[in-house]
């Protein structure tokens, strides 16, 4: 269920409060590192719940196409293993150091990606954590603007996408950017409701 919606042209955007693991999107975004080799966080659980074919995909991409890692701001995908979701979008966020080394750039480039990924694959729905927030640091209030100007930007060029789900850990993270997504998008299709 989405707690405000919005939409661009004909892509409704969702805010979620939730696990991302339990997306049954077409894809979901992983926050991942320039290894490819698992981690922590969303990382973390996208790799204990969708199994060993995950890794396994990771290491051939690894192998074929980035043996030196993925860089930052690029996208890869494999399947989506034990998921809900069909297929995982890797993507490597910035690491937060004060702002002044090309970090809004790599933000915005790992969400265009993503979704240039899941457009060419013929994918409908896409669902995104908070890409950098969390053990990369990124400061959430500057992240999310990012996050959904650079959505809004992809969208106004392409209609091929659905929805795109925010998906947000916290109620702290969901209330940020509940927030901004009212300055990026104008008001929520709920707001509309409960006016009247
Ligand atoms: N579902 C949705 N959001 C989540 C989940 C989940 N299951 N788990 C955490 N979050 P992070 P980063 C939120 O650290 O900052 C990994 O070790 C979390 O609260 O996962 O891009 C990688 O391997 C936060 O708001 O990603 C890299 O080394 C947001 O997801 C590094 O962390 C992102 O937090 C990447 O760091």
């Amino acid at each position: 269920m989405c707690v405000d919606e919005f939409l661009v042209g004909k892509t409704k955007i969702c805010l979620i409060q939730g696990d991302i693991t339990n997306m049954d999107t077409d894809a979901i975004v992983n926050a991942a590192n320039p290894s490819l080799m698992g981690g922590g966080g969303v990382d973390g659980a996208i790799h204990r719940k969708g199994g060993p074919k995950i890794l396994e995909e990771c290491k051939r991409i690894r192998t074929k196409e980035w043996p030196n890692g993925l860089p930052t701001g690029n996208a890869v995908i494999t399947s989506g293993g034990n998921l809900k979701a069909r297929y995982v979008i890797h993507t490597v966020g910035p690491i937060w150091h004060g702002g002044n080394r090309e970090e809004p750039k790599l933000l915005a480039e790992a969400y265009k990606n993503s979704l240039g990924l899941a457009v060419s694959k013929g994918m409908k729905t896409i669902a995104f954590p908070s890409i950098s927030t969390g053990a990369y640091r990124y400061p959430i209030t500057e992240a999310s603007r990012i996050a959904m100007k650079t959505v809004k930007n992809f969208l106004e060029k392409t209609d091929k996408l659905e929805r795109v789900v925010f998906v947000l850990f916290s109620t702290h993270d969901l209330e940020i950017y509940r927030k901004v997504a009212r300055e990026i998008f104008g008001f929520s299709v709920s707001d509309e409701y409960s006016a009247t």
